[in-house]
């Protein structure tokens, strides 16, 4: 009785209200980097090895409508930090750096200045703008995270090279790192917040050899809407994108291919075996909160894609498992189908630690799903991709069962409406656009829509090249006023590194 009273005295905390440091949760964010939704055994995968992923959604709140709202590393990344949409905080390939004064206000950050002892290990996937990567450094209690997409192999980077010896591949290493880091943060006598951003399951895949032994030489199974004849009936402008032309591997070796990558997140399932273990050890395990996610999804060959980018739901959408040990009888096993996004990554942490978030940011707390995972937190939700080639480029709008995507670009192809009534059709194989009975839905959509362009217009950055999206993704201006802004060039910050940052075209 005693701990349902200080559960319900947590939830109803005035805003802005800082905890006891004795009652504040340790908080433990786990990130993979480009993990589809269905890669994982407790999203119904049966071919992929994840015990400890599938233990964890046993033991908390699974979520089956994660979206990621930029579903690329860079910009996903700064979403998750910040809690904004990425056309208000600015950070993304070929647009810019994040600016201080939004890493200023990230969970990062303002839980340490709280009183947090932090900690950051992997692929942050971002660099301060005119600042040099070692500055963040200065930022977190223990820091070993590393520069650019980070190493598989353990030796080659800089924070974790000391666990190489034992653990040659990255992932493990990383469990190796936070077992001490947990000794560390209970020294500290501090609530905690460690952060671990693995490399695993991104390109290039190299998995540790000893995760190979689940799926060397194996057959799996295709998604229903595998294949380049299941993307046919997909607007022309998509398949302009990277992920219609490139990544064939998806199309041309998929048993080789989804090995690798299955191989890849048993690896982290493994460290994330490694932590709780360590968290038992030490004594940590009753008062901190895992949460597990990814900061884009992949494709994976269906409708013909590879990738990620691209708003379909197994580009855009990843696991998102969440255990607060405090409230393990009320939520073990739950399965929440509320749209919760990277966004809300931030907002969440806040709320777990009674620190403040920052006024006006895009993320909810997803705390409330936790003791009622009937519930929502948003009625629909927007997602960008400000990215990549331009007439690939989208905004699209998820409702509970709904999914409406413009493709704006009209040069040599018309501009293109796309609506998938979620509910019945997941795998998103009928566009019901032009299908006069939905028309009330489809109205509905474009009214979420506009409202949501007409956000951007009023919150954009001022910098890095998104004030052109209010007139190119409209749904009302003609093509030949929007033509122009694609050619436009945005004028350089001063101190915008000259160096190219992602030379190889790997995001
Ligand atoms: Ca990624």
């Amino acid at each position: 009785m005693k701990s349902i009273l200080l559960i319900l005295a947590f939830f109803s905390l005035p805003h802005g209200f800082v905890l006891a440091a004795e009652d504040r949760p340790n908080i433990i964010f786990l990130f993979s980097d480009d993990q589809t939704i269905r890669a994982a055994g407790c999203y119904g995968n049966k071919e992929i090895v994840t015990p400890h992923l599938d233990k964890l959604a046993a033991d908390g709140t699974r979520f089956t409508n994660h979206y990621n709202t930029s579903s690329i590393c860079m910009a996903s990344r700064c979403c998750v930090l910040t809690g904004l949409y990425e056309y208000r905080h600015g950070c993304n390939f070929d647009h810019g750096d994040l600016d201080r004064r939004f890493f200023d206000n990230s969970y990062a950050v303002k839980l340490r200045r709280a009183g947090y002892f932090t900690g950051f290990a992997g692929k942050i996937g971002f660099v301060l703008q005119g600042e040099p990567f070692e500055a963040f450094e200065n930022e977190f209690d223990v820091w070993a995270g590393g520069p650019g997409q980070t190493d598989y192999v353990t030796a080659k980077n800089k924070g974790i090279a000391k666990y190489a010896d034992e653990y040659p591949h990255c992932s493990r290493a990383y469990g190796a790192w936070a077992l001490d880091f947990l000794k560390a943060a209970k020294g500290s006598g501090r609530p905690f917040c460690m952060s671990i951003s693995f490399k695993a399951p991104h390109l290039p895949f190299t998995p540790d050899p000893i995760d190979m032994k689940h799926y060397e030489g194996k057959t799996f199974t295709r998604p229903a809407n595998y294949g380049v004849e299941n993307g046919r009936h997909l607007s022309p402008q998509v398949h302009t994108s990277r992920a219609a032309t490139g990544y064939r591997e998806w199309i041309e070796d998929y048993d080789g291919t989804v090995a690798k990558y299955y191989g890849l997140i048993t690896g982290v399932d493994a460290a994330l075996g490694m932590i709780r273990e360590g968290l038992e050890r030490e004594g940590l395990a009753r008062n901190t909160v895992i949460i597990f996610t990814s900061d884009n999804g992949y494709n994976s060959g269906s409708h013909g894609f590879g990738d990620k980018v691209i708003p379909y739901e197994e580009g855009a959408k990843s696991p998102l498992i969440i255990y607060d040990p405090r409230l393990q009888k009320q939520h073990a096993s739950q399965v929440s189908d509320a749209i919760t996004a990277n966004v809300d990554m931030a907002a969440t942490i806040f709320a777990l630690s009674g620190v403040a978030a920052p006024e006006g940011i895009d993320g909810k707390s997803l705390l409330p799903l936790l003791t009622n995972p009937k519930g929502q937190v948003r009625d629909h939700l927007p997602l960008f991709n400000f990215w990549g080639i331009e007439s690939a480029q989208s905004m699209a709008i998820v409702t509970p069962g709904w999914k409406y995507i413009h493709w704006y670009y009209g040069k040599g192809m018309k501009p293109t409406d796309e609506l998938f009534r979620l509910s019945t059709d997941g795998v998103e194989m009928f566009n019901t656009a032009e299908n006069t009975p939905q028309a009330a839905q489809l109205d509905a959509m474009r009214a979420l829509y506009d409202q949501e362009l007409s956000q951007i217009a009023a919150r954009v950055v001022t910098e890095h090249g998104y004030e052109k999206y209010p007139t190119l993704f409209s749904r009302t201006i003609p093509w030949e006023q929007k033509a122009p802004l694609l050619k436009a060039k945005t004028a350089p910050s001063p101190d915008k590194p000259k160096k190219k940052r992602n030379p190889k075209g790997v995001e």
